[in-house]
């Protein structure tokens, strides 16, 4: 059998276009399905949009439309931005869906049925922005009025609200954190959740009263669900729960990627509401940083929002996407500029992948018909680069699975930086003046490297791998990550096909 994964992405709020941050998150999920795929994992991968509360009523409002068609319209975009980085999720959930309410509701009935929900009045702060309570403590006090520490002004709210006994479950959560080293990543994040959590946890208000745009609970019509158990049920709610059948298996495979600013959701208030409703809970949350443009935190206040489809547009997919990527440590901010973009892809995706495969190619056409002119013997293998090739994958598989994706390319990167010195020390534009052979058999290394990398390179640059592999010539049947070792070497006679420039440079 093969093994599971189920990645997730946060769901993104409807209140606005989704700009970069957003396709960040999204595009770090679709590299990692990817790379399960290609190893022979079973993958779901889940996204979508997060439709209700106030924050979105508000919005609707603003707009002049109804919740309903204003969600509709907005989650459209998100469903867009998807299909502009040829994002491969399983499954787009949203939560107006019938599917949704049924899991909301039955999660809601078992945290009740498991005496964790008592009815009482919320009286204290509300960031709408967050959808978020606070407690004093946490809050800056400017003038007479309160903020959060993101500078955004709290609201005082006092409404009858059901409560969900979080208190209860501080000692669980620190003892959970403890056994299972792995569950909060990266490290740092890890250790701000368990200071959070030993700094004392009051019972979390769950319901809100005062308007109307969620999810009714059963029973106390006046009352809906707080918007973020709404919004973490949809993990299980893609997994078909309550009637979890088959997929119920990927639960305890599920890595949550989310960006910072949402971890307490994700790493105290929703592994308690499992613990509470007896489920299982995820195996990994990752937070990554954030991502500012030149130096200035993106909001919508400063207009400063960067359009996906833009840089998109303007600089190709891979190129984007090899960015965000390969640009900062996952889990570290990164600060967007065009500049730094150029830079990173006329490096790395021009000059050192870019016009080594092209010079390469161009030469066997010209000195060997676009033949691969030499048979490897793979039994006397002692020069670097083909028996780096052969241990890349291992490397590279080992920090995926540690979500270091940036050191993974890196990784390959340094490998093609390896690939260009052998080329210019074995010179086979000279070599072939007088040492025909050699230069083949020099060539044919070349060849059976780019094999490797275009493989590998699929989940990180899905577009130009695959240009690579068609222009190698290499059968669609035979690019998964079993097929990097070295018996699957390219043999002499077989045929390339004309190159076509991979990353022209960006100016
Ligand atoms: O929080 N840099 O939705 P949201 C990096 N609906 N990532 C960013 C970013 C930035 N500047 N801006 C946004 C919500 N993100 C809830 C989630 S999940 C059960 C409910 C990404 O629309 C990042 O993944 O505010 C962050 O966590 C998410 O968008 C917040 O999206």
């Amino acid at each position: 059998m093969k093994n599971k994964i189920y990645i997730t992405t946060p769901i993104f709020y409807v209140n606005d276009l989704p700009h970069i941050g957003h396709s960040y998150t999204s595009i770090i999920c679709d590299a990692l399905a990817r790379f399960y795929r290609l190893n022979n994992f079973d993958v779901l991968f889940t996204t979508g949009t997060d439709e209700h509360g106030l924050k979105v009523e508000k919005a609707a409002e603003k707009s002049g439309m109804t919740p309903n068609n204003f969600v509709d319209k907005v989650s459209k975009n998100f469903r867009e931005l998807l299909q502009k980085i040829d994002s491969t999720n399983t499954d787009f959930i949203r939560t107006t869906e019938n599917r949704h309410e049924i899991a909301c509701k039955k999660f809601w009935n078992t945290l009740c049925e498991n005496n964790q929900v008592y009815l009482s009045k919320y009286k204290g702060w509300y960031s709408i922005k967050d959808e978020s309570f606070y407690q004093e403590k946490e809050l800056i006090k400017k003038n007479d009025s309160f903020f959060t520490a993101d500078n955004e002004k709290v609201e005082w709210i006092e409404e009858e609200s059901f409560f969900f006994k979080l208190s209860e479950w501080e000692n669980s959560l620190l003892s959970y954190y403890e056994n299972c080293p792995e569950f909060i990543q990266p490290k740092s994040r890890r250790n701000e959740v368990i200071s959070f959590v030993k700094s004392g946890l009051k019972d979390l208000s769950i319901s809100r009263t005062s308007f109307k745009w969620g999810i009714n609970v059963e029973d106390h019509n006046n009352h809906i669900m707080y918007v973020w158990i709404d919004a973490l049920v949809n993990y299980l709610t893609s997994l078909g729960y309550p009637n979890f059948k088959e997929k119920k298996n990927y639960w305890n495979e599920c890595i949550h990627v989310i960006g910072k600013d949402i971890l307490k959701f994700h790493a105290v208030y929703w592994p308690a509401m499992l613990m509470a409703a007896k489920l299982p809970l995820p195996k990994k949350i990752f937070a990554h940083g954030w991502w500012t443009n030149e130096g200035k935190k993106i909001s919508k206040s400063l207009g400063n929002s960067i359009d996906p489809n833009k840089i998109i547009d303007n600089f190709g997919l891979d190129q984007f996407r090899y960015f965000l990527l390969r640009e900062v440590t996952l889990g570290q901010d990164g600060d967007f500029s065009e500049k730094a973009l150029k830079n990173r892809v006329n490096s790395d995706l021009s000059n050192n992948l870019g016009n080594l495969v092209q010079r390469t190619i161009k030469f066997l056409f010209k000195n060997f018909e676009g033949v691969l002119p030499s048979q490897l013997n793979l039994n006397s293998i002692d020069n670097y680069p083909l028996k780096d090739a052969y241990l890349l994958f291992q490397k590279v598989e080992k920090l995926i699975n540690n979500l270091e994706l940036s050191k993974g390319i890196d990784e390959i990167f340094v490998f093609i930086s390896k690939l260009n010195k052998f080329m210019d020390e074995s010179e086979p534009w000279n070599l072939i003046k007088d040492d025909r052979e050699s230069t083949a058999r020099v060539l044919t290394e070349l060849i059976e490297s780019f094999r490797v990398i275009g493989i590998i390179l699929q989940p990180f640059l899905p577009i130009a791998s695959k240009l690579l592999l068609d222009t190698l010539n290499i059968d669609n049947k035979l690019r998964t990550f079993e097929y990097l070792n070295s018996k699957n070497f390219l043999n002499k006679g077989h045929k390339l096909n004309e190159p076509k420039a991979l990353f022209p440079r960006l100016e």
